[in-house]
């Protein structure tokens, strides 16, 4: 008898096959009734397959008295009820570090592309604007100081590449670590204030909600520039909306969004944004690895060995 497993929506191909191979796989997401579904399988489901976006709430996590862990795609495991994974035994796994790499690149993308302007260029050149006279100049990365909210497993792949720029990097988090060669800010409004670039790129908590709040935009200020490859939850969005708008915030590069996939309608108008859909880890490479974490997890799990990944 293969082991019961509930799966919370769409997965990558291989990993759909990979737990079809190994388990009994209730699909979730297409139920018609959900709440009929769990009643019926949850005396026997073991374990839970989800991704970042469709997590796992406690309603869900309650249903299923029989629940061991929960596999998450994604190292964010901001939508999974942890309070209820510690609350009721159950072990949580995140795919981290494998994505690192990914998310870092597209960071620094996105900081070319506002700086230098390059998705209006493009435009321009293909409208044949070209042929009408020279683009006009833009501004450069290189020198410019880069504070990153964040010095995690992420955020230091972020600052080397920063560094590669020859940008000077600076850092707020909770706590130093005084092993990195970057400046630490105890204060994140004291950081904005002396950077020209901030970088977003720790978890969504209770505690990060609405960290980079109006003040922080405020340091940041005309010349500054904001990249959130986080969480939309991080940034007060109506603030940041506002001040795109009246040019008190110099720009933005935003791969997250408070209420994805809707966009702040302002946003889409915006000169000075560079928008992107969430696709910090949406590399083939990296999705297939961690799709990979994913898999691994639960057969360890039912294998009785250690978790590879363990967050609870
Ligand atoms: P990580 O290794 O845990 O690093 C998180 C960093 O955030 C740590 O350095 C931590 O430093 C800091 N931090 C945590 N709470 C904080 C707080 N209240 N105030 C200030 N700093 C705080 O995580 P990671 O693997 O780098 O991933 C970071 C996040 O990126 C994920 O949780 C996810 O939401 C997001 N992400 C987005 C994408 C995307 O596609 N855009 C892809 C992957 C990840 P201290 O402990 O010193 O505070
Ligand atoms: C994923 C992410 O796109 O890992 C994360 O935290 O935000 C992204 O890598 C997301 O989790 C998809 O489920």
């Amino acid at each position: 008898m293969k082991p019961e497993i509930l799966q919370m929506g769409p997965m990558m191909p291989h990993v759909e096959a990979a737990l079809e191979s190994a388990y009994q796989v209730h699909r979730y997401w297409e139920a018609g009734d959900r709440a009929a579904l769990l009643a019926e399988t949850g005396a026997r489901v073991r374990a839970v397959a989800t991704g970042g976006d469709d997590g796992c709430p406690r309603a869900v996590i309650e249903a299923l008295p029989k629940l061991e862990m929960i596999s998450s795609f994604g190292v964010g495991y901001d939508a999974v009820d942890v309070a209820a994974c510690r609350e009721h035994g159950v072990r949580l796994t995140n795919t981290p570090d494998v994505l690192n790499d990914a998310v870092a690149e597209l960071a620094l993308g996105l900081m070319i592309a506002l700086c230098r302007r390059i998705p209006q260029a493009d435009v321009l050149v293909r409208e044949g604007g070209w042929l009408e006279g020279a683009y006009p100049l833009t501004g450069e990365l290189t020198g410019a100081r880069v504070g990153i909210l964040g010095l995690g497993r992420i955020g230091k792949e972020i600052a080397r590449r920063c560094q590669a720029f020859r940008m000077r990097v600076a850092y707020h988090g909770r706590s130093e670590q005084p092993y990195e060669p970057y400046e630490y800010y105890a204060d994140l409004v004291a950081m904005a204030r002396d950077v020209g670039w901030l970088v977003v790129i720790a978890p969504g908590t209770a505690e990060t909600r609405g960290i980079v709040s109006r003040r922080v935009l405020e340091a940041l200020g005309p010349e500054g520039c904001l990249v959130n490859v986080a969480r939309g939850s991080l940034v007060d969005e109506p603030a940041l909306v506002e001040m795109l708008q009246s040019g008190a915030l110099g720009g933005a590069a935003l791969d997250v969004f408070e209420d994805e996939p809707r966009v702040p309608e302002v946003l889409l108008g915006l000169d000075n944004v560079v928008l992107s859909p969430h696709q910090g880890s949406a590399t083939m490479k990296t999705r297939a690895a961690m799709g990979n974490l994913v898999v691994k997890n639960l057969a360890a799990h039912f294998a009785g060995k250690p978790l590879l990944s363990p967050v609870v």
